[in-house]
């Protein structure tokens, strides 16, 4: 399998980030890209490839332009304002208050276009992202134009990006943005399949309502794990896109007997939709390792994932999302691909 990576990642290296309370350096690091790359070439999975360019239109096909424009000016306009730190929300339009009047000043924009407020925007932030879509897409077009399987190392992550906001260590939303270009380019039918420990509450809310994208999620329960608020069993679909969305949320102490039940459950339903493209939001925080999880998937236990998903015979998509355990990144990552491909 090959892969598609871009040294860009390394412009996301933001050096806060707000948690239980502390400002620590952020979970989502740029060491990730750097240990899964040598993993890569340590086994030889296949040749590694740049980025292509795409510019801006396959994102305004998936996201807001108040966001993409809010991302593109919010460092600037931060340090114009002559505030101190990294861009961090404080604020936020909640329950009570009215959603349908953007701010101009940009700690109140920040607070509209934010979902959380872990994910600082420090200088070079937008610039990987662009890079990490890029890398998304030029994957796409490998497997758009007939192989197998691609591997998209994105980072920063996308799938906790939703339609007009950030957050969760995501800005763009890579696997959505690869999604819909497949359909642009002629694509009937696109499953995404989400195996990152969280809810990838983005994924879900930019094709809710469509039945021309199919998201599975298996992930904490939201009841106990971020984002909280959205992925939880009961959330269908709504109009032509009910029964094109699933959830399969796990409570803490899950192990690969459950998770992978949920897989083979997941595995069924794509089959019987029968997608053109199969996108996986990989992320490897499932991981028993890993700093901010509480599933209890082992490293050997990614193999057989992998061997899972080989078995739908689909053109698939792989796009990187998290996976915190550094150390065990590489091979955790890696053996997902690698139990694919065998
Ligand atoms: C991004 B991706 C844990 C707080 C978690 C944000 C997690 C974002 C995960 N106490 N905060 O889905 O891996
Ligand atoms: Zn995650």
């Amino acid at each position: 399998m090959r892969t598609v990576y871009t040294a860009d990642h390394r412009l996301r290296d933001s050096k806060t980030e707000l948690y239980h309370g502390a400002l620590v350096p952020p979970f989502e690091c740029p060491e990730r890209a750097e240990i899964i790359l040598a993993r890569i070439n340590e086994v030889k999975l296949g040749d590694v490839l740049g980025q292509k360019g795409y510019g801006l239109d396959p994102v305004l096909r998936t996201h807001d332009k108040g966001l993409v424009d809010f991302l593109a000016s919010c460092w600037d306009e931060w340090q114009a304002a002559g505030y101190g730190g990294e861009a961090i929300t404080s604020v936020w339009p909640t329950r009570t208050m009215r959603g349908d009047r953007i701010p101009t000043e940009i700690e109140g924009k920040l607070g509209y276009y934010a979902l959380a407020s872990e994910t600082s925007i420090s200088g070079g932030t937008w610039e990987a992202a662009l890079a990490s879509k890029n890398v998304a897409l030029t994957a796409t077009d490998m497997v758009l134009d007939g192989e197998r399987a691609a591997f998209a190392l994105c980072r920063p992550p996308g799938h906790h990006a939703a339609i007009d906001q950030f957050g969760g260590y995501c800005f763009l939303n890579n696997a959505a943005i690869a999604a819909q270009y497949a359909l642009d380019k002629g694509a009937q039918r696109v499953a995404i399949i989400d195996i990152d420990f969280h809810h990838g509450n983005g994924t879900q809310h930019i094709f809710y309502q469509r039945d021309d994208v199919f998201y599975l999620s298996i992930h904490g329960d939201p009841a106990e794990a971020f984002p909280y608020y959205l992925g939880y069993s009961d959330e269908p679909g709504e109009g032509k896109g009910e029964g094109f969305n699933k959830n399969y949320p796990l409570p803490p102490g899950s192990d690969y007997s459950s998770w992978s039940e949920a897989l083979d459950d997941a595995c069924a339903r794509i089959h019987n939709y029968s997608p053109d493209l199969l996108v996986v939001s990989h992320g490897v925080d499932a991981y028993e390792k890993d700093p901010i999880s509480f599933f209890k998937i082992r490293s050997e236990d990614f193999i057989d994932c992998g061997a899972r998903l080989s078995r739908l015979n689909l053109p698939t998509l792989f796009v990187m999302e998290g996976g915190y355990a550094v150390s065990e990144i590489g091979v955790n990552t890696v053996n997902v691909l690698s139990g694919f491909e065998d």
